[in-house]
Parts: structure tokens; C-alpha cells; sequence
């Protein structure tokens, strides 16, 4: 059973970018993945909200950095879908630069989950987030999204597949399917939130004692 109650999460804020992001303190999650990959849908499922973060069939509609807090310095955030075709070039690496950064210079940040169709996996954007977070020793969920779409047998390939491949990076990669629309892999994620936010938050010149 889960510790924490994510029921409770809420919205708090959105940002146009990492520089507006709320104080660099507590424990965040963030959410990420292709345009359409099913990331809201997740966290929608996660938090037992039927709306929580919007879900669309227009991909690409989602620009901001939308934040949640499960409790008092507990954040989830969804980060704006990549991989967007119709979004222009210049944006595209503009963006990509601001994620990198995100994951490099965080210092709240503990987890990583990366959304992927199941049927589509690691896209070059997919490998290239799941590179920064590990390299910034962030450790990764991988969540195989609309593994309702396979039957058992291919989802079992599929999932062994993106295990072994998984292993080529230098860090700490779990990898699990998942479906909202059949509530599968909902346990699991949310044992990997319950680690990551069970960590005790860096210490910070606000939460430092006096000297
Ligand atoms: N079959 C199926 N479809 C899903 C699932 N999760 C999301 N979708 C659909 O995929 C589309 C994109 O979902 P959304 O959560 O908005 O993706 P986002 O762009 O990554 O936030 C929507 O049409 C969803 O209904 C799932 O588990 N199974
Ligand atoms: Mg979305």
C-alpha cells in the first residue's frame, strides 16, 4: 500500500518557464514525455481526478510548466509534451535547452517520470531526457502508457525489450507498463513516489540551522 495520499494533490501554479518556477525547496517529481503520450491521463489516474491536468486529443495544446502539490512542499510537475511536429524548430531547441537545464540544475528534483506509448518507445527525445536525468543522478520511472493497446504477450515482449535497452544507460532506469485506462501499473508508480518523496529534502540556506 502507498504511504502517501494522492488523492489530496492539487494544483498550484503554472510557468512559462524554469526561471519562474516556485522556491528551489522540498521534493519534486516531474512528469515528462512526447506530445500525447498519455501524461495527463496518467496523472489524472494517479490522483484518482478526472480532470486534474487537462487531457487532450489536440497534442501540443499544453505549454506551461504546470505544478501540484500533494502536500506542503511536495510537488508534481508536468512538464509541456515534446516531440510536437507542428511546433516551429527555433521553439523546439529553445525548449529542449530549458528542460536541460531543468534537470541539471534543480536541486529539489528527485525523480523523473518519462511517459511513453508503448507501442512507440524510446524516441531519440525520450533517450535524451532519461540521459540528463541520469547524468544528473535523478533517478527515472519509465512508464510504458497504453499497454491496454497490446495484448498480454506482446506487452510482455515489449516491456522486456525496453528493460534491456534501459540497461544501456549509467543510472537507476525502472521500467513498467502502464494503462489509465485500465488502472494497470498505478501501484507501482505510486510506490516510486512514495521513495522518492520519503527522501529527506536537500538541505537548503532556509531549512539550514543557525550557525
Ligand atoms: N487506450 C488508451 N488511451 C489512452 C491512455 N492514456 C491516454 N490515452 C489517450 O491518449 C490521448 C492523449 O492522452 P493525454 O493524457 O492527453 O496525453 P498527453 O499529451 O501526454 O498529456 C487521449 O486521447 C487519451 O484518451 C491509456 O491508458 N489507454
Ligand atoms: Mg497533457
Amino acid at each position: 500500500m502507498s504511504g502517501w495520499n494522492y488523492n489530496l494533490t492539487h494544483f498550484v501554479t503554472s510557468a512559462p518557464d524554469i526561471r519562474h518556477l516556485p522556491a528551489d525547496i522540498g521534493i519534486e517529481v516531474a512528469f515528462a514525455g512526447r506530445s500525447n503520450a498519455g501524461k495527463s491521463s496518467a496523472l489524472n489516474t494517479l490522483t484518482n481526478q478526472k480532470s486534474l491536468a487537462r487531457t487532450s486529443k489536440t497534442p501540443g495544446r499544453t505549454q506551461l510548466i504546470n505544478l501540484f502539490q500533494v502536500t506542503e512542499g511536495y510537488r508534481l510537475v508536468d512538464l509541456p509534451g515534446y516531440g510536437y511536429a507542428e511546433v516551429p524548430e527555433e521553439m523546439k531547441l529553445k525548449w529542449q535547452r530549458s528542460l536541460a537545464e531543468y534537470l541539471q540544475m534543480r536541486q529539489c528534483l528527485k525523480g523523473l517520470v518519462v511517459l511513453m506509448d508503448i507501442r512507440h518507445p524510446l524516441k531519440d527525445l525520450d533517450r535524451q531526457m532519461i540521459e540528463w536525468a541520469v547524468q544528473s543522478g535523478i533517478q527515472v520511472l519509465v512508464l510504458l502508457t497504453k499497454a491496454d493497446k497490446l495484448a498480454s504477450g506482446a506487452r510482455k515482449a515489449q516491456l522486456n525489450l525496453v528493460r534491456e535497452a534501459a540497461k544501456g544507460f549509467v543510472g537507476d532506469v525502472q521500467v513498467e507498463a502502464f494503462s489509465s485506462l485500465k488502472k494497470l501499473g498505478v501501484d507501482k508508480l505510486r510506490l516510486k513516489l512514495d521513495s522518492w518523496f520519503s527522501e529527506i529534502p536537500p538541505a537548503t540556506e532556509e531549512t539550514l540551522p543557525e550557525a
